[in-house]
């Protein structure tokens, strides 16, 4: 995992060469290249692999997943939004370069995903890179991460159900990591069996990681997490734990895990190693 997030950071800095309006190219490497996780991009590397693709072959896809994730974490962070201070233990984008700027780096950022695995899945069979952007587009429209986003804001103050709950974080959270994995196993020439198990596999994650999250949110300090200091008590916010108490959301978390570990039993267990590793990765994460 620490190889594959190495070979992404080198990747995604090649991607977005600083040059000329330098303020916008900035505040775009700005945020892509602040750390973080990766672990959208290694999941599609993972799974590239997983169907017996060769890795490069997923590089641009790997690469567009963290463009996409970093353009709906600056936008997230806005003042008409979250309004965050601090993201990845630093300034928010905003912050840093101004709402306009910030505004125009996550649009930017989104449309250099889409331009990246155009361009770079050169090698790859045109039908599999068209897929990729298919899925990748629907992971963040109208059925993706806006969605999720939308229903979010609409329910806050008002009492959420586990229905809507599950809603928000399938769409805001999952469809992303669903679609990492998907568009990994695609342009690695998965068979639709292969690609299926794969989603099912990877909403579980996605799910997995949102309940993990919310459990974070109580159990750590927000200087562990990287954020500005308040923001995560949000007092009018449904999460997991308030819904099924810290002890319910670990059990379900749980089930999520052994569900999606599941999945791969498919495959070759060597394999499936890593993604294995990686849903284990995401149920014990401290941070
Ligand atoms: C503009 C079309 C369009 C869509 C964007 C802003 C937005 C709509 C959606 C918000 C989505 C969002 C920020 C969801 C939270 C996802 C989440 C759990 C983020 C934290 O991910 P980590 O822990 O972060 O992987 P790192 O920093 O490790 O990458």
């Amino acid at each position: 995992m620490a190889s594959k997030a190495a070979a992404v950071n080198e990747a995604l800095d090649l991607s977005l060469p600083l040059r000329y309006p330098e303020g916008l190219v900035d505040s775009m490497r700005y945020s892509l290249l602040a750390g973080g996780k990766r672990v959208r991009p290694v999941l599609a590397l993972a799974a590239c692999e997983l169907v017996g693709g060769d890795e490069a072959a997923a590089v641009p896809v790997a690469c567009a997943v963290e463009m996409v994730h970093t353009m709906s974490l600056i936008h997230d962070d806005l003042p008409c939004m979250d309004d965050d201070g601090t993201r990845r233990g630093r300034p928010t984008n905003h912050v840093a370069f101004g709402v306009s700027t910030a505004l125009l780096a996550g649009d930017a950022l989104l449309a250099l995903a889409f331009e990246h695995v155009a361009r770079g899945c050169a090698g790859v069979p045109a039908a599999r890179a068209l897929r990729a952007v298919a899925e990748l587009g629907s992971a963040v429209g109208a059925d993706g991460l806006a969605a999720g986003l939308v229903v979010d804001l609409a329910s806050e103050g008002s009492p959420v159900g586990l229905p809507t709950l599950e809603y928000i974080h399938v769409h805001k959270t999952a469809r992303l990591l669903e679609a990492s994995a998907v568009c990994g196993a695609v342009v690695g020439g998965g068979t639709e069996e292969e690609i299926e198990t794969i989603r099912r596999y990877a909403r579980r994650i996605g799910l997995l990681f949102q309940v993990i999250d919310d459990v974070l949110d109580v159990t750590c300090s927000s200087e562990q997490l990287g954020k500005t200091a308040g923001k995560d008590l949000e007092a009018d916010k449904a999460t997991y734990p308030k819904l099924l108490g810290v002890d319910g959301a670990r059990a379900y978390a749980a089930e999520l895990v052994a569900g999606a570990v599941a999945e791969l039993d498919r495959f070759d267990a060597d394999r499936a190693a890593p993604l294995r590793h990686l849903a284990r990765f995401i149920a014990n994460r401290q941070y």
